[in-house]
Order: C-alpha cells, then sequence, then structure tokens
C-alpha cells in the first residue's frame, strides 16, 4: 500500500486528474467530504489531504511514502529524507517580492538598511536577502500575505504569484522573482527503498502522462 500526501485546492484538483488519465479513480463524495484520508478504487494507494507546507514534513517522516509538493514549499522545507525525482508541471507559479505601487524599492533595498518583508517563506525569504547583503526583518504570516503592505506592516511581501491579479487588486507589483515553481512528485527516502517495485510502477503511469 502506498500513501501519498497533498494537499486540497490546485494541487489536488490536477493531481485528480493526473491519476485519472493513469487509470486510478477517487471517490468524488469522499473528494467534497472533509475526511482527511482518501481512498483511491486501487486498492495500492490511498491519499492524505495535509496543508501544502506540511507535505515535506509527512513524507520526510515516513507518515507518507510519496507526497506532491511545490518547488517553492520544497525549498522552504530544505528536502531533508526526501527524494525530489519527477517535475509533474503543475501548479506553475513563482515566487515573488512585491511591494506597494510606489514604493522606493531600489532606495530601501539598499546594504545596510533594514527592510521589513512579511512571508509564508521564512528560510527562503532570508537566505534570498542574505545573498544580496540586505538586511531584512522577517515577519512570519500564515496567508493574506498580500494585506501586509497596505497596511503598513511590512514594507515588502515574499509569496506565491501565478496570474498576477491579487497582487494587481491589492496594489502591488512584483519588484524580484526569486524562483520559479510547479508541483513535484517527492518520496520518502525509505520507503523508495522497501516498496521500490511499487514506486516505480506508479512513477511509470505517471510519466507516460506527463
Ligand atoms: O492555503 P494554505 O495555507 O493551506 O496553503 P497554500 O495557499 O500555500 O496552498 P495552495 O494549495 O493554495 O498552494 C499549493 C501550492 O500551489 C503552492 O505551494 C504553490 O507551489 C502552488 N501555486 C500555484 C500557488 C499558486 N499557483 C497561487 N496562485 N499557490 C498559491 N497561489 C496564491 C497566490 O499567492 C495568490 O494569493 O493564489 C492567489 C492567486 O494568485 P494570482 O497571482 O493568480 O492572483
Ligand atoms: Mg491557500
Amino acid at each position: 500500500m502506498l500513501t501519498l500526501a497533498l494537499s486540497k485546492g490546485r494541487i489536488l484538483e490536477d493531481t485528480a486528474g493526473l491519476l485519472a488519465q493513469c487509470g486510478i479513480r477517487l471517490d468524488s463524495s469522499a473528494v467534497d467530504s472533509r475526511q482527511l484520508i482518501l481512498p483511491t478504487d486501487d486498492p495500492g494507494l490511498r491519499l492524505l489531504i495535509v496543508r501544502a507546507s506540511d507535505v515535506p514534513t509527512y513524507v520526510q517522516h515516513g507518515a507518507a511514502d510519496l507526497g506532491i509538493a511545490g518547488r517553492d514549499v520544497m525549498l522552504e522545507h530544505g528536502g531533508e529524507g526526501v527524494f525530489q525525482p519527477v517535475d509533474l508541471g503543475i501548479a506553475c507559479c513563482r515566487l515573488a517580492v512585491a511591494t506597494r505601487q510606489g514604493f522606493d524599492s531600489p532606495r530601501a533595498a539598499v546594504p545596510g538598511k533594514r527592510l521589513r518583508v512579511a512571508t509564508k517563506y521564512v528560510n527562503t525569504t532570508r537566505r534570498h536577502f542574505a545573498r544580496k547583503g540586505v538586511h531584512v526583518d522577517i515577519i512570519k504570516l500564515y496567508g493574506s500575505i498580500e494585506l501586509a503592505p497596505l497596511v503598513g506592516l511590512a514594507d515588502a511581501i515574499v509569496d506565491v504569484v501565478e496570474t498576477g491579479t491579487t497582487m494587481k487588486q491589492n496594489g502591488l507589483r512584483v519588484a524580484e522573482t526569486i524562483m520559479r515553481s510547479s508541483a513535484h512528485l517527492i518520496a520518502n527516502k525509505n520507503s523508495f527503498i522497501i516498496k521500490k517495485d511499487e514506486i516505480l510502477s506508479l512513477y511509470e503511469k505517471i510519466r507516460a502522462q506527463i
């Protein structure tokens, strides 16, 4: 039995489509319910529904053999104990620095000045600005990050952008792209040894569809 961890929303939707192409179907009433363990019509595969940022943690500790997580989330987690073998090409986006329109970022982001940056991606943000020699005070938030610069909580944010509509509607503009991201199939390193045949067989089915 393989256990695959993923998050509800765009990743579950895209994954359900991918699995359907592989001949594996989810029970739609279970998907719509609040159940956190979803069976599939393949008795060898069940899904765990977790927060997007928790997917690598479930896989790292072997509570799930496999997971589907954005590259953004993997970079933030660090990837310890986890293989990241397949880029699924779904949930594509970029992780970007954004500020209020009109904010003088060249002047604010100079060596020696501290920029207040709100984000869920604390580790990635710290590394990014450290490489540039910009001193930052990082403010950890868990959601609605786009609000922070509008109410003076932060000078800038680091967050995911897809179409850019959310930024635009909130009077923000992207100052810089940190990385591009798409969802990857990830695997626990021990599961990869112990359940190698099962994992490879699912990999092959998925690979044939991407
Ligand atoms: O909601 P929760 O805190 O549980 O987690 P989450 O919001 O991080 O998870 P989820 O399921 O929304 O996203 C999971 C993964 O999808 C992320 O880690 C990214 O790798 C990827 N992804 C792709 C995105 C987007 N596109 C995206 N647009 N994640 C978030 N967004 C947000 C964006 O930040 C904005 O607030 O969606 C909103 C709309 O974006 P625009 O640019 O199209 O307006
Ligand atoms: Mg969300």
